[in-house]
């Protein structure tokens, strides 16, 4: 068919062959990804509520959170739509500091991010204490735009993007697992892109 067309058969660079997970594409340009609007947040207003079951629960300010230990993350994004992004450089603070910061109790099993807006996105205890998951304030050394989640954004670099909430404001820390938006209409609880769980 693409011959046919006089048309090159899109070919996958065989370096990079293994880094791509079946079914998805490669993209140089980091497309935009968002289920309604981009919204405004002002650095003044903004505040990350860490919660549920842990022994000290935290309202960060902007500063609060800009103070936390920064680390930087290379990691390929895949986006359960068939595209993915390699090497993206993200910086940021380690979900691990946060926990670190409010305990969670010994029985916690599941970590929910809320985005701006109701978003919000599940993942195991596991899944979160990797240790390149992290709540990131730039990519590719800007500060996010605002579509791609300005100021914060929760980035899981082994599950689909959609567990990476964007405008993040919250983090709750659960014993019972809890369906975010996305799986509650269907997607896959664990979203792990090796295994194509795109859909429950
Ligand atoms: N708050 C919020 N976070 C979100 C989304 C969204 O609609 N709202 N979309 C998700 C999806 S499906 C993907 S693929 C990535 C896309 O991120 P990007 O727009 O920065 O590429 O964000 C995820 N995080
Ligand atoms: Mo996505």
């Amino acid at each position: 068919m693409f011959r046919s067309l006089g048309l090159k058969r899109p070919t996958i660079d065989p370096a990079l062959r293994d880094r791509v997970p079946p079914g998805q594409y490669l993209t140089d340009r980091w497309p935009v990804l968002s289920y309604g609007e981009t919204p405004t947040i002002p650095l003044e207003a903004w505040r990350l509520k860490i919660f549920g079951s842990v022994a000290s629960p935290r309202s960060l300010t902007w500063s609060e959170f800009s103070a936390l230990e920064q680390i930087t993350v290379t990691a390929d994004m895949h986006c359960v739509t068939r595209w993915s992004k390699l090497d993206m450089e993200w910086a940021g603070v380690s979900l691990r500091t946060i926990a670190d910061l409010v305990r969670p109790l010994a029985t916690v099993r599941h970590v929910v991010f809320h985005g701006d807006a109701g978003y919000t996105a599940n993942v195991s205890l596991d899944v979160a204490m990797e240790p390149d998951v992290l709540l990131a304030t730039t990519a590719i050394g800007e500060p996010l735009s605002p579509d791609h989640g300005y100021p914060v954004r929760a980035v899981v670099p082994s599950r689909y993007a959609w567990k990476s909430a964007k405008w993040l404001v919250g983090i709750e820390f659960l014993e019972e697992d809890r369906p975010g938006f996305w799986e509650r209409y269907g997607y896959h609880n664990n979203g792990d892109f090796r295994f194509e769980e795109r859909f429950a």
